[in-house]
């Protein structure tokens, strides 16, 4: 299995992040990307492949443009505002606001294009987040050109970042990115199957209203658990993306048993779809061990995770998201993956 990491990913190192009321220390770190790739090297049928630069145009097939130059020239806009460390909303269009027109004000830009102040911005997050994406996009040629899987290690994460606004840790929908050039580059049907503990809402909400993508998330409740406003089970897609959207929402404290029939569940539909290529978007936030998450699944349930996937008989882009447990974290998604692959 080909892996794709790009060392530009780790350049993004937020220090503090907003929570509970306080700028805490940031738990979507570097180390998280080092921890995975120190694991997966360690087994034998991964092998490291490079990361070429597919380029901005495939970015901007999902993401606004207007969108990824305010997260490209955020540095110099926060700069020139005479302001120091990391960049956090504080204003937001609520109900009743109007989302038409841009804000020439970098509080308003901010507002307009994120949905929480839990995700800090820097000088350095695009560049990382650009590499990030260009992790999947190469993990999706790898399938394109035959292979039956492919792992791309993707930090920051992606699977809450909609096609205008950040948040929750990911600028750039890596897995929807994906998924959007594999059909661009001829698949016709491509599902996302996202498992991390968090509803994937920035990718629903970028194929609610199309058929030739599939999305099912299995992740907490929302009326319990962020992101809060996303992610219930009657959300079944708009259009003519009626009936290919799948929530799964699970109480808080689910374990094993429960989390494996509902994966079972999720991968039936998998098959009634019969997609091309199937993406996963890999969050390992379900460990018990992870500090913000309240799953209870331990180390040694990982393996089974990865059998079923294996038995869904599709090639697989795995596309990391979430963990946050760092010194549990590559053996957790190496035991995933060595549960795939034997
Ligand atoms: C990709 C991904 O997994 N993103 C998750 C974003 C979650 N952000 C909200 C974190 C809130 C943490 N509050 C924990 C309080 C513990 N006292
Ligand atoms: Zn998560």
């Amino acid at each position: 299995m080909k892996l794709f990491f790009s060392p530009d990913q780790l350049a993004h190192n937020p220090q503090k992040e907003i929570s509970d009321g306080k700028l805490v220390d940031a738990v979507e770190i570097p180390q998280r990307a080092e921890m995975v790739l120190n694991a997966l090297r360690a087994l034998p049928d991964l092998c490291e492949a490079p990361v070429q630069d597919l380029g901005r145009e495939p970015i901007e097939r999902v993401h606004d443009k207007g969108y990824i130059q305010f997260l490209e020239d955020f540095g110099s806009l926060w700069a020139a505002a005479g302001r120091e460390g990391e960049g956090f909303p504080f204003v937001w269009p609520g109900r009743d606001f109007r989302t038409d027109k841009v804000p020439n004000h970098l509080d308003g830009k901010l507002g307009h294009y994120s949905f929480d102040a839990g995700t800090p911005l820097t000088d350095k997050t695009y560049g990382a987040a650009y590499a990030s994406a260009q992790s999947a996009l190469n993990g999706a040629d790898a399938l394109l050109n035959g292979d039956q899987h492919a792992f791309a290690l993707c930090r920051p994460p992606g699977h809450h970042a909609g096609k205008d606004y950040y948040g929750g840790y990911c600028f750039f929908n890596n897995a929807a990115i994906a998924a959007q050039y594999l059909r661009d580059q001829g698949a016709e049907r491509v599902s996302i199957f996202d498992i991390d503990y968090h509803h994937g809402n920035g990718t629903q909400a970028i194929f609610y209203e199309r058929a030739d993508v599939q999305f099912l998330s299995m992740h907490a409740d929302p009326l319990d658990e962020y992101p809060y406003f996303l992610g219930h089970a009657d959300e079944r897609g708009m259009g003519e993306g009626t009936g290919h959207n799948f929530n799964y929402p699970l109480p808080l404290g689910t374990a094993a048993p429960e989390f494996m029939t509902t994966l079972n569940q999720g991968l039936d539909e998998v098959a009634r779809y019969d997609p091309d290529y199937l993406i996963i978007s890999l969050g390992v936030d379900f460990f018990e061990g992870d500090p913000i998450s309240q799953f209870k699944l331990t180390h040694t349930d990982m393996p089974a995770i990865g059998t079923a996937l294996r038995q869904a008989g599709k090639p697989i882009l795995f596309v990391m998201e979430g963990g946050y447990a760092v010194g549990d974290l590559g053996r957790n998604v190496a035991s995933i993956i060595d549960g795939y692959l034997n």
